[in-house]
Formats: C-alpha cells, structure tokens, sequence
C-alpha cells in the first residue's frame, strides 16, 4: 500500500494519531505534493461521508473528520508556492451560501485563489444573498464564487444568483458566478443559472483565470 493509500486509510478510519504522522512522514519525504495529500483527504472525507449516510457513522464521524482534515491542511497548506507581488489578477467575492457552514473546501479554494495572485474577499459562512449583493456592489468582483456541500444550498444559491443578475443593469457589468463544493454538478449549475462550476479548487482557480482573462479580452 502506498503512503498515500495509507493516509487515505487513516483518515477513514478517524486515526489522528496516524493520520498526522502519515502527513508529516510525506512532506519531509518530499515524495508526494502537498495538493496531492489535500486531495487524498478530500477523497477520504468523501468516504466519511458515505459512512455516515449509511449510519455506519454518526455526526461525531464527520465533525472529527473535519477536525483531522484542517490539521492535515494547517500542515500543508502553507507549503504552496506564494503568489507573486504585484498586481492582483482580479477580485473575487467567496462566500458559503445561506443555511450551509462547511467552509473546509471554501478556505482550501480561496487559499489556492489567493496563491495563485487573486484578491479573494471570503465572507464566510451561511451567507445571505443579501450580503452577496452589498459586497458585490461594494467590491464589484471580477468573479462571485459560492461554496455549498449540502441540499438546501442549491435554493440558496439560485436565489443569490437571481438577486444578483436582478442588479446586472444597476451594477453596469455582469459579474459571472462560479459554483464549488462536493455536491454540485452541472444540473445543480444550470438549476441554480450559474456560469461554471466545479468539485475541485484547482480547476475553480482555472475557471477564474479564464472568466477574467475572456473579460478582460
Ligand atoms: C466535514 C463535514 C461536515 C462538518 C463540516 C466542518 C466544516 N467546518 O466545514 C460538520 C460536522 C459541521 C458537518 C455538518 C453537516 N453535514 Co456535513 N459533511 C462533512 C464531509 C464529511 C466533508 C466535507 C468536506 O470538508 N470535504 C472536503 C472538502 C475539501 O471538499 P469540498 O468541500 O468539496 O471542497 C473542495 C471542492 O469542492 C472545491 N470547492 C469548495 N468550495 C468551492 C467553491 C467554488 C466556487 C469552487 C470553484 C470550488 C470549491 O475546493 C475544495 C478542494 O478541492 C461531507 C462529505 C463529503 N462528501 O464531502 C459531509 C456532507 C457534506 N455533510 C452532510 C450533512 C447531511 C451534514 C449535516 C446536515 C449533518 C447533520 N445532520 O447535522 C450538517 C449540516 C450543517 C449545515 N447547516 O451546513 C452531507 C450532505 C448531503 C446532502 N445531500 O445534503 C454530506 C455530503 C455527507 C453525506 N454523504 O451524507 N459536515
């Protein structure tokens, strides 16, 4: 089994002992990228999931699972290479949507965001449409990205969409919105009028280098 597969392993498990050695063990090593470890988590966190839908787990499961990961990130994230000085690519607006607080991909998105050169304003989690609006008109982002894992966020997304393109002639510009987070796809995306989404932080900050650069032609 490789280290990978064994921290994939612990994690399931909701090993902590082991899951943070197995961590520290492969950064030093320097055989794998810290992205690879995120995604290996991501991975396991999904499996958590499953188990607790099968009532294997209970909610304790994902709340340590959740705990574990932000350890396993606080290791690796800082191991990204830092954003270049100068100019910020572009702004981004990145909250959680209303009645939903995973924020654990949110931070891991936006950190990326950052890394890659991007002013990234995160409003946090269970974040009205209301307050997406005010801190576009505020901030008048490049791009709006909203996070949500869970079912009720797809009404919440659809209705900060719907306010937001309600403003496009107020605004004077159309900033385009991008939709992340486990459970979304490109139903979810069209349901909700969406311009792109995605499951996955790095292809989500490919997504808003190409919306800025498509708008900035
Ligand atoms: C940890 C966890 C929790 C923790 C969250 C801790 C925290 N601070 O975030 C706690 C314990 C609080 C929790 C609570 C609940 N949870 Co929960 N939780 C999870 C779990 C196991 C992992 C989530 C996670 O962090 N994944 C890892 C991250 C890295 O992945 P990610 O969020 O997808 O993010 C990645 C990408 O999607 C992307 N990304 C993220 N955001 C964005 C945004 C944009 C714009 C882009 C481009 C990309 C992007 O970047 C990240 C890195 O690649 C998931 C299982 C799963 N499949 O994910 C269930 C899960 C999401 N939870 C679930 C449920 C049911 C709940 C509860 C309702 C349980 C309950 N009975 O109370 C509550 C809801 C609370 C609420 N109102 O929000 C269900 C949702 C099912 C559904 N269809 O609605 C899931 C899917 C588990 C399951 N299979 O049943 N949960």
């Amino acid at each position: 089994m490789s280290t990978l597969d064994a921290l994939r392993r612990a994690l399931v498990e909701l090993d902590e002992v082991r899951t943070l050695k197995l961590t520290r063990d492969l950064l030093a090593s320097g055989e794998v990228t810290p992205l690879s470890i995120l995604s290996t988590c991501q991975q396991a966190l999904k499996v958590v999931g499953e188990r607790y839908e099968r009532q294997e787990y209970y909610i304790s499961g994902l709340i340590m699972a959740g705990e574990l990961f932000k350890e396993v990130i606080e290791m690796a994230q800082p191991l990204y290479q830092p954003a270049s000085a100068g100019e910020p690519l572009g702004t981004i607006v990145l909250g959680t949507v209303a009645k939903d607080i995973h924020d654990i991909g949110k931070n891991i998105f936006g950190n990326s965001l950052i890394g890659f050169g991007f002013n990234v304003i995160d409003l946090g989690v269970d974040v009205s449409p209301k307050t997406f609006l005010e801190e576009v008109e505020r901030s008048r982002p490049d791009v709006i990205c909203l996070s949500g894992l869970i079912l009720a966020a797809f009404e919440s997304m659809r209705e900060t969409v719907k306010l937001v393109r309600s403003h496009d002639a107020e605004l004077g510009y159309r900033p385009p919105v991008v939709l992340g987070g486990a459970i979304i796809d490109g139903r979810v995306c069209k349901y909700c009028g969406a311009d792109s989404w995605s499951t996955d932080a790095m292809e989500g900050v490919r997504i808003c280098q190409d919306l800025v650069s498509n708008a900035r032609g």
